[in-house]
């Protein structure tokens, strides 16, 4: 009889299409068997009254990522990756972030390096593309699609790193050439400008007006022109971070039409609002992220999308800033919501919140979370059955839930260095005992015992969900 390296017996586990009582076993880094009364391994897990889910897959969150300001983001690959790790993510997909004037093919290197050197978790990159000029779409982008980079970012919002319509184009045709899934920050540029601009003018400045400086109506009219010109080139398009009702409106019916187009949404959306930057002084700024937390209604809405599948996914986009000069008041003590970096922290939390929602408070179904937070952005960026799921073959990336644990969360309580928390103050059931990455328990009740740089990178390419329906527009058959 062979004997398994590792057997976790006896916990219900969870896929995103069934939950069994079972027992796991584990050789060298691959799960090897699934299976009711599996022999005696050289090592064991008791999991008798937990759950045991994938590792989570966070396929949008920043890293040791340098804004186009010139602010660097709080965490390092180590500490965000050690974050990721603590809350039962294995698996992150960061961006490799191009400025203007930039080569590709240089941040790329740049960004696997630092990889390399920190990260305690498998990752892969998502290249923004703030500048692609001619060269870089014909002489870069194919090799490093080549290399397993075959998803890429662009932003329609943002100074100093929101392309136009015409380049949009360019990047859709060139990624349709290539093999590369397509995804879009899509907020429209002159509203938010239009819109911030006044309500300074005006000495609204304080961190709960940047809900309204970003119009939800500014969503849904760049999601929609984000959508026609990926179905015009009939490119694979994966809308981000959707906030509002009308942004998930406006992708469904997309999708309706038969349209390749994917939606994601994060913990922040479903689970904050605007209401928690409506705070004293400056401290609202914590919860500044763009797009902003909306009201009561959007959160029903991208539930319901969730549960429709118009949303496939759910992410953290894990973007920390102290509340110190090195971040959200680099610009000064006492910042208009204009001067303050947006986004916070999630990348450790992500899992455990949703957990919380969707299992503990029976919103959703086991399986539904597995799917949400681990299979689908796995299938969406080609990483499984590698990743995502629990099979027999695929890396033993594995998190045994305590379904019965409460914790209270504090400023102290994540690992990232932001120094605080979007979810202070909230009580959560459910949290990870165990940690596995690859075989290797790398969390075991909440010590962690992983390398900096014992991360691997996974290289990715082409996949199912980057292929074009095969339905360009009609005008395209002029250009040959
Ligand atoms: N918004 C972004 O577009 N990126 C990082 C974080 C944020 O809030
Ligand atoms: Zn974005
Ligand atoms: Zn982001």
């Amino acid at each position: 009889m062979v004997h398994c390296d590792l057997v976790i017996k006896g916990g219900r586990v969870a896929t995103a299409t069934d939950v069994l009582e079972a027992d796991i076993g584990i050789t060298g880094e691959t799960v090897v068997a699934i299976a009711k009364g599996l022999p005696t391994g050289r090592l064991e897990i008791d999991a008798r009254g937990k759950i045991v889910t994938p590792g989570g897959v966070d396929s949008h969150c920043h890293i040791e990522q340098l804004a186009a300001s010139g602010l660097m983001n709080a965490d390092t690959f180590e500490t965000a990756t050690v974050s990721a790790a603590m809350g039962g993510t294995t698996t992150v997909v960061p961006f490799a972030a191009q400025h203007v004037g930039m080569s590709l093919a240089e941040v790329v290197a740049d960004y696997h390096e630092r990889a390399a050197r920190g990260a305690v978790v498998d990752y892969a990159f998502h290249m923004i593309l703030a500048d692609p000029r001619p060269e870089i779409l014909r002489d870069e982008l194919p090799g490093l699609v080549r290399d397993g980079h075959s998803s890429l970012k662009v932003f329609l919002t943002y100074d100093r790193l929101r392309v136009e319509d015409e380049q949009f184009l360019d990047v859709l045709w060139a990624a349709r050439e290539h093999g590369c899934m397509v995804c879009v920050h899509a907020e429209n540029h002159g509203m938010i400008s239009w819109m911030g601009k006044r309500l300074v003018a005006q000495g609204l400045t304080a961190p709960k007006f940047h809900v309204p400086s970003h119009p939800r109506l500014a969503e849904a009219e760049a999601i929609n022109r984000a959508i026609a010109m990926a179905a015009f080139i009939d490119q694979p398009l994966m809308i981000f971070h959707v906030s509002t009702r009308e942004g998930a409106a406006t992708v469904r019916r997309w999708q309706g039409e038969g349209t390749k187009v994917f939606g994601e949404t994060c913990t922040q959306y479903l689970t904050l609002g605007a209401t928690d930057l409506d705070r004293p002084g400056i401290e609202g700024g914590m919860w500044i992220c763009s797009p902003p937390l909306r009201e009561p209604d959007d959160r029903e809405a991208l539930w319901q999308a969730l549960g429709q599948g118009t949303l496939a996914t759910v992410s953290s986009d894990h973007a920390p800033y102290r509340m110190d000069e090195s971040g959200k008041l680099a610009r000064g003590p006492n910042p208009s919501f204009k001067e303050m970096a947006n986004g916070m922290a999630g990348i450790e939390l992500r899992l455990p919140v949703l957990f919380d929602a969707m299992v503990s408070q029976g919103r959703m179904s086991l399986t539904d979370f597995v799917r949400l937070t681990a299979t689908e952005p796995a299938k969406l960026y080609n990483l499984h059955p590698k990743k995502g799921t629990i099979a027999v073959g695929s890396d033993a990336d594995l998190v045994i839930w305590d379904p019965e644990a409460t914790t209270t969360i504090t400023h102290d309580t994540t690992h990232d260095r932001s120094g605080y928390s979007a979810y202070v103050g909230r009580e959560i059931k459910g949290w990870p005992s165990h940690v596995l990455r690859r075989g290797a328990v790398i969390v075991e009740a909440g010590e962690l015992r992983a390398a900096p740089g014992s991360g691997q990178f996974l290289p990715r390419t082409g996949g199912a969900a980057a292929t074009p329906s095969g339905r360009p527009a009609a005008e395209l058959a002029h250009l040959g």
